[in-house]
């Protein structure tokens, strides 16, 4: 398992060298933010950001994420184009040395919460998800007013976008990533850089729009549809957790077994109980007794099936008196870092 951290380029407040000082972190994951979704990364972009990591001391080995254009998602005339520069982006990565990219499938909108500052019992504060509020919203009637949601469409855009995905369902969406894939992955293949896609965060759907990597039953049937190594996911606790039909320690042995898990998310979230059943959650600290999920057991069954691949601390609460990114704060995620780490020790030695 090689320990990793989410870096968010030059201009991230919590910079290379204090990310270097974290106890077992050998790299980052990152991106080009500046790239517009569905143009070719350019070879010099890539290794400029790559020296950049490399000279504090660091490695630059996962990207998350390469965005998948819309147009790819929808399947329409211009998909093919598009796909070409995504092979293209590969291909250069491949160059600079990267081995995993991190992407996800998921129609317009990205993750999903109804807080960014959902204050806990010890005063910390982290990301939070009631099914009320979000219930409550309906983005082909109203402006947008979840938090973190992606603010770069007008309106209008975002209402002829949504219209657009009226007549894309589940199956239709499917059909649209393996088509995707089976151009992309003879690539991956050729360069040797693994694709790992991340979980849809919920994962179920929502406002109408489908959303397909969700479960046990999408994640192998997107397997058995291109049956490759390199067709492989992120395991994201936290968002595949978030349902709890999902049983993650035996997914996580399933899929590493398989040699599919080539990127781990770390995180936990906490239940609440509520009076009217209603689904809501927050994002804890990572120790298992800290949330609602097993991390320790999700960790041994990843290890025990021959887990090698990377791993990140998730989201992390804002604590000590910090104000950052929601989720992405230096120091919750520099604890969570060093307990991941240190299970992972111990589950290694105890063998
Ligand atoms: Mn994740």
């Amino acid at each position: 398992m090689k320990m990793t951290f989410r870096w968010y380029g030059p201009k991230d407040p919590i910079t290379l060298d204090k990310i270097r000082q974290i106890p077992g972190m050998t790299g980052v994951v990152t991106a080009l933010y500046t790239i517009p979704v569905g143009e070719v990364w350019d070879l010099e972009s890539i290794l400029s950001l790559k020296k950049l990591v490399n000279d504090a001391g660091l490695e630059m080995e996962v990207i998350e994420s390469v965005p998948v254009h819309e147009e790819i998602k929808l399947g329409s005339a211009e998909r093919d184009r598009l796909i070409d520069n995504y092979c293209q982006t590969i291909r250069n990565l491949s160059k600079a040395g990267v081995k995993v990219v991190c992407y996800n499938f998921m129609p317009v909108f990205d993750w999903v919460r109804s807080e960014l500052k959902f204050v806990t019992a010890d005063g910390s504060n982290c990301l939070a998800y009631d099914q009320r509020t979000v219930d409550s919203l309906n983005p082909k009637k109203q402006a947008l007013s979840l938090p973190g949601w992606d603010e770069s469409y007008t309106k209008q855009e975002l209402d002829a976008l949504l219209k657009r995905y009226e007549d894309i369902d589940e199956e239709k969406l499917f059909d649209n990533m393996v088509y995707f894939l089976k151009k992309l992955i003879p690539v991956c293949e050729e360069c040797d850089v693994k694709m790992a896609v991340h979980p849809d965060d919920p994962p179920w759907s929502l406002f109408g729009l489908p959303r397909i990597i969700t479960s046990e039953e999408g994640i192998d049937k997107l397997f058995k549809a291109v049956d490759s190594k390199y067709n492989g996911i992120t395991l994201c606790t936290g968002s595949l957790g978030a349902s709890r039909g999902n049983d993650l320690v035996k997914m996580a042995a399933k899929y590493a077994a398989m040699g599919r898990v080539h990127f781990l998310h770390a995180r936990n979230i906490k239940f609440t109980e509520t009076e009217d059943n209603r689904l809501f959650f927050n994002e804890s600290p990572h120790p298992t007794e800290c949330g609602s999920l097993d991390i320790y057991g999700i960790l041994k069954a990843l290890h025990d099936n021959g887990f090698e691949g990377y791993t990140r601390p998730d989201h992390g609460r804002n604590i000590w008196g910090e104000d950052g990114k929601p989720g992405y704060g230096l120091y919750d995620r520099a604890l969570g870092a060093t307990y991941l780490f240190g299970l992972w020790e111990a589950i290694s030695k105890s063998k």
